[in-house]
């Protein structure tokens, strides 16, 4: 009994862990795609971004994140960046405070082994 308990438990952490992102945005370029991604929705203050780097031969660059928001009537310009975290086989991670509702500019930096630099564009909304 206790060991189809377990194998239960088992299945239900299998389930949750295989979950969709609560978000997801793809930024593109000509050298690699990079998924960002939370597993818990967005909302203002400290979030943490998961970047998947698709093209296998960029999985050992150095990863770095920008988020901003351009100034607005009333209010000034926001920015939060961070050294993403390599958690490997090309995921990244990095905690970025998103300080209050709205779109938000994402530019990712991917800095290769050999020095290439790459830049990434992409936005998202809370
Ligand atoms: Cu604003």
């Amino acid at each position: 009994m206790k060991t189809v308990l377990k194998l239960f438990m088992l299945v239900l952490l299998g389930v949750s862990l295989a979950q969709a992102a609560a978000f997801e945005r793809v930024a593109k370029s000509s050298a690699t795609d990079v998924v960002v991604s939370s597993q818990k929705p967005l909302s203002t203050g400290e979030n943490t971004l998961q970047l998947k780097i698709q093209n296998p031969s960029y999985a050992d660059a150095t990863v770095a994140i920008k988020v901003f928001m351009p100034a607005m009537p009333g209010m000034p310009y926001m920015e939060s960046t961070a050294d993403a975290v390599d958690k490997g086989d090309g995921t990244f991670e990095a905690d970025v405070n998103l300080s209050m509702g709205g779109t938000w500019q994402v530019h990712i930096f991917i800095t290769t082994q050999d020095g290439q630099k790459l830049r990434l564009k992409t936005s998202l909304n809370i």
